[in-house]
């Protein structure tokens, strides 16, 4: 095969040597805390998982050598990609071969499916240095299949058994991270001695909770988006012609938007679980928009920018409705798949639909409304990131303006540009927070595994702090569940981790946003993410997790 060619920043960062807990850099002895349990329905949770309830917290400290038998692992990667798997994986492989050089390490390619369809390949030192702090997910790729059945569960089975694979770890987001569970307890139940661990991935930074600080991937995006922000601020700032409608991704939780707004100061910010707390309709959304840009314009500012969460169009009450009918209505719609025009479609949809929802989905412009009823993804959602809300927004923001001129009531002029920021940061080469993080995630789980653990998360706490005082060690994944409604039927889920209103980031977002809306301008270039220099610049964790830990 030819070499691949590399860019300087590459080859730098290739010799990077992520840093370490204390705990981590020597002999490590495990501390058991109290019993766990999860975070609601303890009974019915309890019931589900008689093997893997209730464990204890394991935290990590420095202790005796000790001898750990040869293990061989497998590990998966799930799901959207985000910056800093590949050092989960060569954190893994380094703590592998440190407890026990003839350990074996196995990537399952193409996300689960791999391990259902014993399609692997050995993960050796060469291909893991070629990988080291590198961006994405391509060293053995990832996959939205879902396992969730028995077949599947024993497929896997019989490949771990055929290459001596005594533990898999699933690096993934709370979908994937439940389905670890659910696989841990099957294979804990059946005796088939294979341990499953969990490592906590995603951009959208929803899986979180008091022992998980944050997931990997979601500093080193935002600060992607926010440097794009800052200069498109920079460009607004400097033309003076354009208001800027930038959608961030983030399928369900505002948690990217509300970062970048913190890092960037951008004159509007629409936080998805606030509208859906004030109940606010779509129109009530564009009011809001609608009164800022008014307002620059009696300054004589008719630029700006508007960040706008992907989930949001789910979160305003009834178009949520709205998404729920259509989900049922297409979920293994034949009829519909089968029809041949965008027309037929439209006028199928609008008579299936409730009366309210048929009204709503018949005020939508046909290009937004066309894109609600496409593909659902492998959890039967609709992919928001297909819908450009930003697109709906300044349609409808124009025409209210255009009113309002009439009316006489606004002076201004109105020309946008719309934005969509996601696949942009998902693959980009870790931050420094990132790639020591998840090295540290990864090494953690092959503590975990070699002290015979399963069905725990991989935990790095006190993130804050120094990499050198970080806590290290194992979160039962049972403690992070309770039960919630998929597909109608009540399941053992992950609770995922929504923006909290009375949390520390959003208060500061309210405290000032204000400021950033009117005629001063408060605009901050956060510029690129920077990987040397001084530590104030190159290694701060972001401003979500300074203001939660604050
Ligand atoms: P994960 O939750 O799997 O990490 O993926 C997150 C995400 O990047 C969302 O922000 C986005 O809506 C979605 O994936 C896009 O999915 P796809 O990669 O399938 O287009």
């Amino acid at each position: 095969m030819k070499p691949m060619s590399k860019s300087p920043l590459q080859i730098a960062r290739a010799t990077y040597q992520p840093k370490l807990p204390a705990a981590l850099k020597g002999n490590v002895v495990l501390v058991e805390g109290n019993a766990t349990q999860s975070v609601a329905n303890q009974v019915e949770i309890k019931e589900l998982f008689p093997n893997t309830y209730g464990m204890p917290i394991i935290t990590f400290n420095s202790g005796e050598k000790k001898v750990y038998p040869q293990v061989g692992v497998g590990v998966i990667l799930s799901g959207g990609q985000a910056p800093g798997g590949h050092n989960v994986i060569s954190g893994l492989y380094d703590g592998l071969m440190a407890l026990n050089p003839a350990n074996k390490l196995y990537g399952f390619l193409g996300g689960p499916s791999g391990l259902v369809d014993h399609e692997y390949i050995e993960l050796t030192k060469e291909i893991i240095d070629e990988h080291r702090n590198t961006g994405g997910f391509d060293i053995i790729g990832s996959g939205r299949t879902k396992l969730e059945d028995v077949a599947q569960y024993e497929k896997g089975a019989v490949i771990c058994k055929q290459l001596g694979i005594k533990a898999i770890v699933v690096i993934g987001g709370d979908d994937s991270n439940t389905n670890a569970c659910v696989l841990a307890e099957y294979y804990s139940q059946n005796n088939t001695g294979i341990q499953v661990i969990g490592c906590p991935k995603t951009i959208d930074g929803d899986l979180k909770n008091e022992m998980i600080e944050t997931s990997f991937g979601f500093d080193t995006a935002c600060k992607v988006y926010s440097e794009l922000i800052g200069n498109i601020q920079r460009d607004a700032n400097s033309a003076k012609k354009y208001w800027h409608f930038i959608r961030l991704m983030g399928r369900s939780a505002s948690h990217i938007t509300l970062e970048c707004a913190l890092q960037s100061q951008p004159n509007i910010c629409i936080v998805s679980e606030e509208v859906e707390a004030n109940n606010m309709t779509l129109n009530d959304v564009v009011e809001s928009i609608v009164e800022v840009i008014v307002n620059r314009a009696k300054h004589g500012l008719n630029f700006g920018t508007i960040l706008i969460p992907e989930g949001l169009i789910e979160f305003i009450p009834a178009m949520k409705t709205l998404i729920s009918e259509l989900n049922d209505l297409l979920a293994h719609n034949e009829d519909f798949n089968a029809m041949n025009t965008d027309e037929e479609k439209r006028q199928y949809v609008k008579g299936a639909l409730s009366p309210v929802s048929s009204e709503i989905y018949r005020s939508l412009p046909k290009g937004i409304a066309k894109q609600l009823t496409l593909d659902r993804d492998p959890h039967g959602n609709v992919q928001v990131s297909l819908i450009e809300t930003e697109k709906l927004l300044i349609e409808m923001v124009a025409k209210r303006l255009a009113l309002l001129k009439a009316a006489g009531k606004y002076k201004g002029k109105f020309s946008s540009i719309n934005h969509f920021f996601g696949y942009e940061g998902r693959c980009a080469i870790p931050s420094n927070f990132d790639a020591d993080y998840t090295y540290s995630l990864g090494y953690t789980a092959s503590v975990l595994i070699s002290e015979g653990k399963t069905g725990y998360m991989s935990s790095v706490r006190n993130l804050t702090a120094p990499a050198s005082e970080w806590i290290a060690g194992g979160v039962p994944i049972t403690m992070m569940m309770n039960m919630e409604k998929r597909h109608g039927q009540m399941k053992p889920v992950i609770q995922k981790a929504l923006v909290l209103l009375d949390g520390a980031p959003f208060k500061y977002f309210a405290a000032h946003r204000e400021d950033w809306a009117d005629e001063s301008q408060s605009y901050v270039y956060p510029g690129p993410v920077q990987y040397y220099g001084p530590s104030e610049v190159c290694d701060q964790p972001t401003k979500t997790l300074q203001l939660e830990k604050e």
